[in-house]
């Protein structure tokens, strides 16, 4: 039986990597904040069906110690490092938290990896921001990257740091550099979720408006599902590598709306209140993914469009309301 370990095992990838590996057969082992620990109920409603199949170890990435002893106690085959400040609107309000925790939390992992479990693989959570300000599009493995927020520089740090642990000790480290993923699991705070969850309120007359910024922005969104088996894939690989990980496809937020809006017959100008507080210092306008090397290398491809990404999210937040679940 391999054994997996996963840093933020409760976020939206966490929670799908962990299905995703359980139906595999693995033994799946989490690293969680010990406040999460203290409030289950609410911090690790993602893992609430499958609880008693996962072992969660407590642990912070602002501490190297707590790190290095998980890793040493479970000596795992693949280690996915997914725990992340990962709202890139808070990286601006808080730079210096976003660039320690990510930045140190990747170093500290991989460090304890090369003390402790040097034979793990791991996979470090990399991410379309880090093209930002794109030089071309579509993006690839090749493109430069430009990022345009604290977030986007951590993870710019995060990719060279997994890549100078493959070239100078030889490690099995890969980054998947994964475009915008989606599903009802996702935090509210970002704009799919902001969306589905209006669309539901707003039919059950609980709000009356939508205030959203920069609706022209287009991304390359898929569904997280989907992204998790990409992850898997590339610690499968005879050599380690780095991954561009999209659909090819992209829409605006506004087409977002749209479709979310319509699918509960509602139309979204009634709604919309374009705010300049959602407006972020530095934008990233545009963002798509040019899978074809991992289309090739890897045999992945998405399986979920767009459209019924959408309409499961709504689904999903309308049922949502109508059990009262918020
Ligand atoms: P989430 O925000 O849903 O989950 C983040 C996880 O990180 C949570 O489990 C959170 O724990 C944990 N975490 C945050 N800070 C710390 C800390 N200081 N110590 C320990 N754990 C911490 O993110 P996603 O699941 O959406 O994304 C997973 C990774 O992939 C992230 O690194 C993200 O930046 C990256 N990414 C995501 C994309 C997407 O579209 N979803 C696209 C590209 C990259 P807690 O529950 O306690 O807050
Ligand atoms: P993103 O996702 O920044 O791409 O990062 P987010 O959903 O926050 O923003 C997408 C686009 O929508 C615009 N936007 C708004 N965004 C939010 N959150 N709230 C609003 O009200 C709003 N109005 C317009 C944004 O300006 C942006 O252009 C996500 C995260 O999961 C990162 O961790 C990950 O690395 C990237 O995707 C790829």
């Amino acid at each position: 039986m391999k054994k997996a370990l996963i840093t933020g095992i409760s976020g939206q990838d966490g929670s799908y990597l962990s299905e995703f590996l359980l139906k595999k057969n693995y033994e799946v082992h989490g690293i969680i904040r010990r406040v999460a620990l203290e409030d289950e109920t609410h911090r690790l409603w993602r893992l609430r069906n499958i609880r008693n199949k996962i072992r969660l170890h407590s642990g912070s990435l602002e501490s190297f110690p707590s790190l290095a002893k998980i890793i040493n106690k479970v000596q795992p085959d693949e280690i996915y490092h997914l725990a992340a400040q990962s709202y890139v609107s808070n990286s601006f309000e808080d730079e210096f938290s976003t660039l320690n925790t990510n930045i140190n939390g990747t170093h500290y992992m991989l460090a304890s990896m090369k003390e402790f479990s040097p034979k793990s693989k791991f996979y470090f959570a990399g991410s379309s921001e880090m093209f930002g300000k794109t030089y071309e599009t579509p993006q690839n493995e090749n493109t430069k990257f430009y990022p345009r927020s604290a977030y986007g520089i951590s993870k710019v740090t995060g990719f060279e740091l997994t890549r100078n642990y493959r070239e100078a000790y030889n490690f099995f480290t890969s980054t998947g550099i994964l475009f915008n993923h989606e599903s009802p699991r996702r935090g509210f705070e970002f704009v799919t979720r902001k969306i589905s969850l209006a669309v539901a309120n707003i039919k059950n007359n609980k709000q009356k408006e939508l205030r959203l910024g920069n609706i022209k922005a287009k991304r390359d969104w898929g569904h997280a599902k989907d992204y998790v088996e990409a992850m898997w894939l590339m610690l499968q690989q005879g050599q380690a590598a780095d991954y561009v990980i999209g659909t090819g496809i992209q829409h605006s937020v506004e087409e977002f709306l749209d479709i979310a809006f319509k699918y509960a017959k509602l139309n979204y100008r009634d709604f919309i209140k374009i705010d300049k507080n959602f407006f972020r210092p530095a934008e990233v306008e545009t963002l798509l993914a040019d899978p074809t090397n991992s289309k090739k290398k890897l045999g992945w491809e998405p399986k979920i469009k767009f459209e019924d990404l959408v309409k499961e999210m709504v689904e999903s937040d309308l049922k949502n309301i109508k059990d009262q679940v918020y």
